[in-house]
């Protein structure tokens, strides 16, 4: 906070200096002035990315050991591996702007920190799990590739490996249900009724409309967010029907239609209520998610306590060798 006139000035020259560099559209790197606004715009979004991966690794998790093959489960053991590392690329990336893990992961399990409305709805059945991978994971490259171009460096660099990664799980969620819709007529009832229920939530991934989202403008001001909210959804909208049409299942819709003069698909309005309850808290799944991680921070804590140990046993190898090698 500037005391007095001369700071003012010095902080507001620093200020049009950084906006100049983001028009410019040069990155921002962590030992960069930045304003403590953006920083916490990061580390707001960041977070909740991060958080977002851990946690949705739980209804994925969940169909591990009932996949139907073992290539099936080798396959989603994988993916759901590649999400704890895209948690980690992104806690990194957050502890760049200079706050602890331990903070970040508290605000989680305390629930400061907000992680997508996604992963507090249910994995019932088998289709669910390709269901995730077409439409969730297709949901996340439209958002995310806009990111590999975000003015902050870590989260930008960070998201060129994830998106390849979630590329690669939508093409596999998208080929477990094209196996189920050119299976059984049972098998195909499973994939539309997976459809029926993760169609709008998945819609809900982009965030609030844009006249309701208090930190879009912001967001693209700074380069952060490069599309709003409402953009990306209908990009993904665009992309998705037709691949809806070529698995022969029906997006639960009715008023979803091609428009010829804007050559995009109409859709229904989203129910914000039930957007908002489950942001809040008040989902299907929001408890036992909280719970489940919380347990397993807990189930952890004898790792995180042996690697310090060791850790700190390394470092009084450096400062004393003979001491601790005769000890
Ligand atoms: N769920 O002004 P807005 C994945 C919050 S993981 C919950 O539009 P912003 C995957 C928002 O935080 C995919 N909360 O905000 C993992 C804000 O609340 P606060 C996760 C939501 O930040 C495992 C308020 O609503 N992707 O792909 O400009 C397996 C107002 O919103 C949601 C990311 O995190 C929501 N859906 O835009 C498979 C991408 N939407 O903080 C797949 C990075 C909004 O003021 N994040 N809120 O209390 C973003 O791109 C942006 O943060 C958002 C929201 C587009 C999500």
């Amino acid at each position: 906070m500037p005391f007095n006139a001369e700071q003012l000035n010095m902080e507001l020259s620093l200020e049009q200096k950084f906006q100049e560099k983001i028009d410019r559209d040069e990155r921002i790197e962590p030992r960069d002035w930045m304003p403590d606004s953006y920083r916490k715009t990061l580390v707001r979004q960041i977070s909740q990315h991060a958080h977002s991966e851990i946690v949705g690794m739980l209804p994925e998790g969940n169909w591990i050991s009932r996949a139907p093959s073992l290539k099936r489960k080798l396959g989603l053991m994988a993916k759901v591996q590649d999400e704890a590392g895209h948690g980690l690329y992104l806690y990194s990336a957050a502890e760049t702007l200079g706050i602890e893990r331990d903070t970040l992961i508290d605000q989680l399990h305390t629930g400061k920190a907000k992680y997508s409305s996604i992963f507090n709805y249910p994995t019932l059945t088998w289709a669910d799990i390709g269901t995730i991978g077409w439409l969730v994971d297709g949901a996340a490259i439209m958002n995310q590739v806009p990111l590999c171009r975000c003015s902050y460096g870590p989260y930008a660099r960070a998201m060129v490996r994830v998106c390849k990664e979630e590329s690669f799980h939508q093409r596999q969620g998208f080929e477990i249900l094209l196996s189920l819709c050119q299976g059984s007529p049972e098998q195909k009832a499973m994939a539309q009724d997976a459809l029926n229920r993760w169609w709008w939530p998945s819609l809900m991934m982009f965030g609030p409309s844009d006249v309701d989202s208090p930190h879009t403008q912001q967001s693209m001001a700074w380069n952060i967010k490069r599309f709003s909210n409402d953009e990306l959804r209908q990009r993904f909208v665009d992309m998705t029907v037709p691949q809806a049409e070529l698995l022969g299942i029906t997006v639960p819709d009715p008023e979803l239609k091609f428009n010829e003069a804007t050559s995009n698909y109409d859709f229904g309005e989203i129910d914000w209520d039930e957007f908002w309850q489950v942001v809040k808290g008040h989902g299907p799944c929001n408890k036992d998610r909280i719970a489940a991680r919380v347990k397993a921070h807990e189930d952890g804590a004898w790792v995180r306590e042996a690697s310090m140990a060791y850790a700190e046993k390394q470092e009084q190898r450096k400062l004393n060798p003979i001491e601790v090698k005769t000890a």
